[in-house]
């Protein structure tokens, strides 16, 4: 797979000749959003912290950014990545090696959030089950569906078996995996030629994927064509103020060992977090030609407005990411595009703290199955959220994940938008990092999406997500004109080609337990 070439970044020495300047005129330097960072950063998506904000928080809850792998939580801004998925030939030399070759290039949160440290390609590593258990690392970790690897835990799942599966996923031997981004891929092409010199036979390559956040205007958008990374929750310890709208996670619901993380695990784990990768292969001619043959038909509303209003009750957002719950009938891309404005939302009206789950009328402003919807229901399980759940209602509030993946593939041709045809694979490198895949990822998918019966009676599926095993799926709600009217998805749009679970663990866990 090819990707695409990329605009020259902005070079530190060049920004810095701006800053020495400024400063020589006494005045103080007006800093660029993030222009000289290997990382994008639309305006849309929440900033992340400085690192002195980063380190007031952490230093708050008694956290160590610095010993936290980068992409933890760091959100959805990589412009160029490559996941490259490793088994290990020889413990003994690869394990000398990661202490020598491999940890000095990894990347932490401290150093990802200043501009002075930040590398030109950040490194991250992460390691399967079977990868522990090839270096010997024998500790129960405290999580099955890890322990167990995601090719056990594909009934769960409702993937439709692995078929679709990429060849390498099925089975256990992918041991590691390596990240790197950057904002060239020359950078990341660099990074990993050397790397694979200096580890030589230690490690084989069992198969890697290409990742490119989409060019010009899409910039943080995902395929389909909506903007994404909105709404990922402020994890504290790390943020200190939260946007407004957005989910506020105690540490330890995604950082191992930390307040909030009530499982018995090795002190080593600490400060590490769960990576689920999947490789959600996206229809985009598919969904598009769906789209164009089911407008809903409101009033004043062109075809053309009823095929973009079904994609956004799909979703639950406008491709410029406005919510369709603060904008029902139209896209608003100024309420799309301010961060302080498109999550604050919370599928209820001011004053209220719970959704009536029986009235129809709930679902006018956003179908209780959109995408968002389901996978955070806000005020559905009562506010604040989940708090006020009165167990008739599966789950609570403590099953956030924070989402860190990117587009991969390139964009769709002009042939495969004539004939509504998928012919180049494309999609969403998922990364989801949680410190409890049963309560984050594996029950956003199993309880939430896949449940055609959450948040309430014949609510259907996720359209975006929701697996059936490759069967017909039923979708309620989708039509504003005609609530209870089921619309039945024959196609899904996104289909799951594999993937693996994976822990990133500490800097001083890489350094101590899986070093020689
Ligand atoms: Fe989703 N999409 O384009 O439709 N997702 N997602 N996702 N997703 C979100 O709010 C998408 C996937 C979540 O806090 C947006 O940041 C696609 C999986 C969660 O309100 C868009 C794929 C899982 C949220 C998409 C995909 C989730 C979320 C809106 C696969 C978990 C935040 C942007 C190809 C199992 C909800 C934003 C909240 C948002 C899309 C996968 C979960 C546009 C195409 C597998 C928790």
């Amino acid at each position: 797979m090819r990707l695409h070439s990329f605009a020259t970044v902005l070079s530190f020495s060049s920004l810095s000749v701006g800053l020495a300047s400024a400063a020589n005129l006494g005045r103080s330097p007006v800093l660029p959003k993030r222009k000289a960072s290997i990382l994008i950063d639309p305006a849309a998506q929440p900033d992340l912290p400085t690192i002195g904000e980063a380190k007031a928080a952490a230093s708050a809850v008694n956290l160590n950014l610095t010993d936290v792998q980068a992409d933890i939580l760091l959100g959805m801004k990589k412009d160029k990545e490559l996941f490259f998925f490793f088994s290990i030939a020889d413990a003994k030399v690869f394990k000398a090696k990661l202490k020598t070759v491999v940890l000095p290039l990894v990347t932490s949160t401290d150093q990802i959030l200043n501009r002075t440290t930040e590398p030109d390609t950040m490194l991250n590593i992460a390691f399967s089950q079977t990868g522990l258990t090839a270096l010997n690392i024998t500790d129960d970790l405290g999580d099955a569906p890890f322990a167990g690897g995601q090719l056990k835990d594909i009934g769960n799942l409702n993937d439709p078996g692995t078929t679709n599966w990429v060849p390498q996923f099925v089975g256990t031997s992918i041991h590691g995996v390596i990240l790197l981004a950057s904002g060239s891929v020359d950078n990341v092409n660099t990074e990993l030629a050397t790397l694979k010199t200096k580890l030589g036979s230690s490690i084989k390559e069992v198969y890697s994927l290409e990742a490119a956040a989409r060019p010009g205007n899409q910039q943080g958008h995902e395929h389909f064509g909506y903007l994404d990374g909105i709404s990922n929750p402020s994890v504290e310890g790390f943020q200190p103020t939260p946007f407004p709208g957005q989910a506020v996670v105690p540490t330890g619901e995604i950082l191992v060992g930390e307040s909030g993380d009530k499982v018995q695990r090795p002190a080593w784990a600490k400060d590490g977090s769960f990576l689920v990768f999947r490789q959600l292969e996206q229809l985009v001619p598919e969904f598009n030609k769906f789209l164009t043959d089911n407008p809903i038909r409101a009033p004043g509303l062109t075809a053309q407005q009823g095929s973009d209003l079904l994609g956004a009750r799909m979703i639950g957002r406008w491709k410029s990411g406005a919510p369709v719950f603060l904008s029902p009938l139209h896209d608003d891309p100024v309420l799309g595009g301010d961060n302080q404005r498109n999550n604050n939302f919370t599928y209820v009206e001011p004053g209220q703290t719970h959704t009536n789950l029986t009235d129809l009328a709930s679902e006018s402003k956003c179908p209780f199955s959109a995408h968002i919807r389901k996978t955070r229901p806000r005020a559905d399980l009562g506010l604040p959220e989940g708090s006020s759940n009165d167990g008739s209602i599966q789950g609570s509030s403590n099953h956030h994940i924070v989402r860190g993946g990117i587009p991969y593939g390139p964009e769709v041709s002009s042939d495969e938008a004539t004939s509504n045809k998928t012919k180049t694979e494309r999609g969403l490198a998922f990364v989801a990092y949680q410190s409890n895949i049963v309560n984050g990822f594996q029950f956003l998918q199993r309880r939430w999406a896949n449940n055609a019966g959450f948040v309430t009676g014949n609510t259907g599926f996720d359209p975006i997500i929701g697996a059936n095993k490759g069967l017909p799926r039923n979708v309620s709600a989708l039509d504003l004109t005609n609530p209870s009217r089921t619309i039945t998805l024959t196609t899904d749009f996104v289909v799951s080609r594999g993937g693996e679970y994976f822990f990133s663990p500490s800097l001083s866990a890489l350094s101590k337990t899986f070093s020689a």
